[in-house]
């Protein structure tokens, strides 16, 4: 992860779309969460802009579905997917 160490930018906001969002694209059984199924598989957890060009840095958000089901219920509910967000936002910047 050497890459993004020497760019020196400061803020490392995740670039995620809003739960919102994913939800009236995802939210197939209409419950107000997403479940592993209905996770979308190609959605990149982009964690700063540019990203997506490093090799390697790619992370699917889904490999973190384990992480966000925080009460283990199966899906993910818009707090959790916060507190995830919320989460990463931290590790990012505790690591800049
Ligand atoms: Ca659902
Ligand atoms: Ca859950």
């Amino acid at each position: 992860m050497a890459a993004w160490n020497s760019l020196g930018e400061p803020d490392l906001a995740p670039a995620v779309p809003s739960f919102a969002s994913l939800l009236s694209k995802h939210d197939a059984n209409r419950d107000g969460g997403l479940s592993r199924d209905e996770f979308p598989e190609d959605l990149l957890a982009t964690v700063r802009p540019g990203w997506e060009r490093v090799e390697d840095a790619q992370v699917y958000y889904k490999q973190f579905f384990g992480s966000m089901d925080a009460d283990e219920d199966g899906r993910v509910s818009e707090k959790e997917s916060e507190d995830f967000n919320a989460m990463l936002r931290r590790t990012f910047r505790e690591h800049a």
